[in-house]
């Protein structure tokens, strides 16, 4: 049966299209289906996560897959944090958002190197409420100035530990995996999603 992906993100939704492609499941967006965005009241990527893949399955009485991710810079305790999308205002403008992660690390007088993750939480959701819930994070360096046009968000400022560009110089399949073993997932996304391949779709 069909697969609801319960993002209004393009580039999140971009992603998980990618993710889900080998394993021939039948999805379709949240913005296809026109269904409302909920607000993200919760505090925590997994309840966030919970929250919108609960609300598109009753909505569309079907499963639903949602993500909930963002930045986390030790220098900012965690932050922006799962207020990453909130930090690019009503226009969503990360160019701005990568900036203010800049002048709020030189207001804590921190010095470089900058250690930061991105953490990614997924959701799948029945229309009976059953709930499976994953995680998957990674780990890096903010760069600056930012570096790259690809990708989304938050891209462009990290580099993860295990390459020597940043996620804003790579295309979707080099963020997915690491290069020469297709089996070891990089992105925060994709090691989120390889858990639950594992557990729901092999
Ligand atoms: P949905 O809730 O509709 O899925 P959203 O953009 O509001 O879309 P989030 O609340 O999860 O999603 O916000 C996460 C933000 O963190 C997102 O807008 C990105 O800017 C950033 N982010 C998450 N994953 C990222 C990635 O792989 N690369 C760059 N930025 C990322």
């Amino acid at each position: 049966g069909k697969l609801v992906i319960a993002t209004h993100n393009p580039g999140k939704l971009w992603e998980l299209q990618q993710l889900l492609g080998p394993h021939g499941v039948d999805a379709v967006s949240a913005g296809d289906l026109n269904l409302p965005e909920p607000e993200e009241t919760e505090t925590t990527f997994r309840g966030n996560a919970a929250l919108k893949a609960r609300a598109a399955a009753m909505a569309a009485g079907l499963p639903a897959f949602a993500d909930d991710s963002g930045l986390c810079v030790d220098a900012l305790d965690g932050a922006p944090g799962v207020y990453s999308a909130r930090w690019a205002g009503e226009t969503r403008d990360f160019k701005a958002a990568c900036e203010l992660v800049r002048t709020e690390i030189a207001k804590r007088g921190a010095r470089p190197p900058y250690r930061a993750n991105f953490t990614c939480a997924l959701a799948v959701v029945w229309p009976d409420g059953h709930i499976e819930e994953f995680e998957g994070r990674v780990d890096g360096e903010l760069v600056f100035p930012p570096k790259g046009d690809k990708g989304f968000g938050y891209d462009p400022i990290f580099k993860p530990d295990e390459l020597d560009k940043t996620f804003g110089e790579m295309m979707s399949a080099e963020k997915h995996a690491l290069p020469g073993d297709g089996s070891r997932a990089l992105s925060h996304r994709a090691r989120a999603f390889q858990a639950l391949a594992k557990a729901c779709l092999d």
